[in-house]
């Protein structure tokens, strides 16, 4: 009976744990109106306040912000719409 518990318990963790990856979602926002190196930083903080975002990486060289987000708290639409009331309105960079 001990070992069925135990069986019972690390299905339950890997089905659990496979929710969780399934819900993390990765997506590069084209940033192109950043012009100098105080963009970034701007663009970084108006996404990592949106409710959701786990990761933000800002590349001013390449105009891009790569977001790491939950999928059952945010969408695309909300991050896009984050960096427009920034000022800086962005696009998905088709993969
Ligand atoms: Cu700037």
């Amino acid at each position: 009976m001990k070992k069925l518990v135990n069986l019972v318990f690390a299905v339950s963790i890997l089905v659990l744990s496979g929710t969780a990856a399934a819900a993390t979602q990765t997506v590069t926002l084209v940033v192109k109106d950043m012009t100098c190196a105080v963009c970034p930083i701007t663009v970084k903080k108006a996404l990592n306040q949106v409710a959701g975002v786990t990761r933000t990486e800002v590349h001013f060289r390449q105009k891009e912000a790569i977001v790491t987000f939950d999928s059952t708290k945010t969408n695309v639409g909300a991050l896009i719409k984050a960096t427009t009331d920034a000022g800086y309105p962005s696009t998905v960079r088709p993969k």
